[in-house]
């Protein structure tokens, strides 16, 4: 069964980005409850800013799951990224995802690599840079296998990365690894740049999608753009998708407002 989930942001330093809750766990997590929602999703600076101790016992108490965790905060508080041309910080980038991974682990959530896949450029061509991305992909996916989870791999628009900005190469990309646990992240915001049909993407994108990022055109919550749900919705239904459609959008034009929207949506299509 298809599940909503939304995101928290507790990075302090990306304020401004597209996260629906900005204000702690205990507030998303009442937030996300009240309206319905099935799981969070956590974007944390690192491994060590939640106690299990503190985000535990609300998950219980509210009856939520944690749908995934991001590594963003690899990029944005230390500036590493899994193509660094220096090989001591694409290990420092691998440490820092697999720190994450077991963050992650004590909830049962995949880790994301969204901004941790860098891109190439400078000293770096695109093909190392392939090559680097690939390693890493195949090394972090066995490290969230010994939890028996899967590794999110997330195609990002040109102005965020130059290795994948589209679902199809990218699930054939991850086709190639060995383990078969690495599926793509497709969010329809950086879908809504790249892909000539996003719904036909979706579709030739298959078992290989492990997470949705649910979002309108202009990165605010759905059903305030221009996106057209209903052939996104039917691809996802064809293609016997089961996991998360996750609200990563701004918190316009308020964290509450962007959740109600996002949940409505998800009602209508998923619910009713
Ligand atoms: C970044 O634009 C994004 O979509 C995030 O999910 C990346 O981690
Ligand atoms: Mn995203």
């Amino acid at each position: 069964m298809i599940k909503s989930a939304v995101t928290v942001s507790l990075v302090e330093e990306a304020r401004g980005g597209p996260f629906v809750f900005w204000d702690g766990l205990a507030d998303a997590c009442q937030r996300a409850a009240e309206l319905g929602f099935d799981a969070i999703e956590v974007f944390a600076p690192g491994p060590d800013a939640v106690q299990r101790q503190e985000l535990e016992p609300l998950l219980e108490q509210h009856g939520l799951q944690v749908a995934a965790v991001g590594t963003g905060g690899g990029m944005v508080k230390h500036g590493l990224s899994l193509t660094d041309p220096d090989p001591q910080r694409r290990q420092q980038a691998v440490d820092f995802v697999k720190s994450m991974i077991d963050f992650g682990a004590t909830y049962r959530a995949p880790a994301i690599i969204g901004s941790m896949q860098g891109r190439w450029g400078g000293d770096v061509s695109r093909a190392t840079a392939l090559q680097f991305l690939a390693q890493a992909l195949e090394q972090l996916g066995d490290y969230a296998a010994q939890f028996d989870l899967p590794l999110l791999y997330e195609p990002l628009n040109r102005y965020e990365t130059n290795l994948f900005t589209n679902v199809v190469p990218a699930a054939e990309f991850v086709a190639e690894l060995p383990r078969g646990n690495v599926k793509i992240l497709a969010d329809l915001f950086h879908m809504n740049i790249e892909e000539a049909d996003i719904a036909q993407a979706i579709t030739d994108g298959g078992s290989h999608i492990g997470h949705v990022h649910f979002v309108d055109s202009n990165r605010r919550a759905t059903g305030l753009g221009h996106m057209q749900y209903e052939p996104i919705v039917a691809a996802l239904k064809e293609i016997g998708y089961d996991g998360y459609l996750s609200a990563e959008a701004f918190p316009l034009p308020d964290s509450m407002t962007a959740a109600m929207m996002t949940i409505d949506t998800f009602r209508k299509f998923f619910r009713d």
